[in-house]
């Protein structure tokens, strides 16, 4: 849903919750596990067990990719949700481990019919988003888009064709919806895996190739920042949520934590790097935001049968003491006159103080 600000721009119109009270994760964020080094640990649940896991997690709202809920299945898999009593907030379509076709990418592949699949099957699930699930946003993950070595691809053309995949999307859901029927469009950058170079790798990308689009779909386009994959391209998360709020275009966030320069570890929020949490938590309130909060973690390898979901419950437990932290020990004024008199030493030593609780 779209509504026009004060300026005539057309502006993404989100249900407002408070922070803490509403979060989301994906049907895949509970699993039996197991891979090329991990044994399965737990039992594969079906549609309403997962449902109710990520209830007694604490989800108010459930996330799909089209490959768990087809569109032709939507309506069944909606009537398990509103039985749950749980509200659908996002859906993405997967342009990556469908088929071979997206194997070389999606919107900005170099194989046409990639790209033209690509445009086909996220108006698809699009309309499954507006149409069935009631949804808030559609996200586009780059998964596959990008390039592997030396010459693979000409960059400038691989920019534009992601561009122009978009708002072949945006014009087509304008024609078919008008603004005011719109699902807000968010794009999640992340700089490799499964591809050597990701494309779009960060916000910044994210952010110019919304900008490659023409004026008028631009507003319907936005980010979707997660945690893992900033750390993954070296940023700092709070200063990537920053910059898409500078730019108006902190459409919705996926949180989680990772080790460092690594893979794509998807750990609960606040593992590893609890400050980092403590951080953005308290970033999500100076900008503002105020949609429902997503995360977007796996069980971890040790993880039981009766632990299916642990990882999204810690999250969010994680998620509600940052907040503590936030909203109890931080003083606005003692931190920003801190910041404005630029005292990193004083500043580190608030920060430890604040997140440890000791003086
Ligand atoms: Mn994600």
């Amino acid at each position: 849903m779209f509504a026009k600000n004060d300026s005539g721009v057309w502006t993404p119109v989100f249900a407002k919750y408070d922070l803490g009270t509403a979060f989301a994760a994906g049907i895949w964020n509970v699993g039996p596990g197991g891979g090329r080094f991990a044994p399965v640990m737990r039992p594969v649940l079906s549609l309403e067990e997962t449902l109710s896991e990520l209830k007694k997690a604490g989800c108010t709202h459930v996330e799909f990719h089209d490959t768990e809920a087809e569109p032709e299945d939507a309506e069944k898999i909606m009537a398990a949700v509103n039985n749950a009593g749980m509200q659908v907030w996002m859906c993405t379509a997967n342009l990556f481990k469908r088929g071979p076709e997206f194997a070389s990418g999606n919107f900005g592949s170099p194989v046409a019919q990639s790209r033209a699949e690509a445009v086909r099957r996220t108006k698809d699930y699009i309309r499954t988003g507006i149409e069935v699930f009631h949804a808030s946003v559609y996200v586009y993950w780059n998964g596959s888009n990008g390039y592997g070595g030396p010459m693979q691809v000409n960059y400038r053309d691989m920019y534009r064709w992601t561009a122009e995949g978009l708002s072949e999307v945006v014009a087509w859901m304008l024609e078919e919806y008008g603004p005011e029927r719109a699902l807000p469009i968010a794009i999640e950058p992340k700089p490799n895996e499964p591809v050597n170079w990701g494309a779009p790798g960060d916000c910044g990308e994210t952010l110019a190739i919304i900008s490659l689009m023409p004026q008028e779909y631009r507003p319907f386009v936005g980010t979707n920042l997660e945690t893992c994959h900033a750390h993954m391209a070296g940023k700092r998360f709070a200063a990537e949520l920053g910059l898409a709020a500078a730019a108006d275009k902190l459409f919705y966030v996926h949180l989680n934590s990772g080790t460092g320069l690594k893979y794509d570890e998807d750990l609960a929020f606040g593992d590893n790097d609890f400050g980092v949490a403590v951080e953005t938590v308290y970033a999500l309130m100076e900008y503002g935001y105020s949609g429902v909060v997503g995360i977007d973690v796996q069980p971890l390898n040790t993880d039981t049968p009766d632990q299916q979901a642990e990882s999204v419950a810690r999250s969010i437990r994680n998620f509600r003491r940052a907040l503590t932290i936030c909203r109890e020990r931080v003083n606005p004024d003692e931190l920003n006159a801190l910041r404005s008199a630029a005292n990193r030493a004083g500043l580190s030593d608030w920060f430890a103080r604040i997140t440890s609780g000791m003086s």
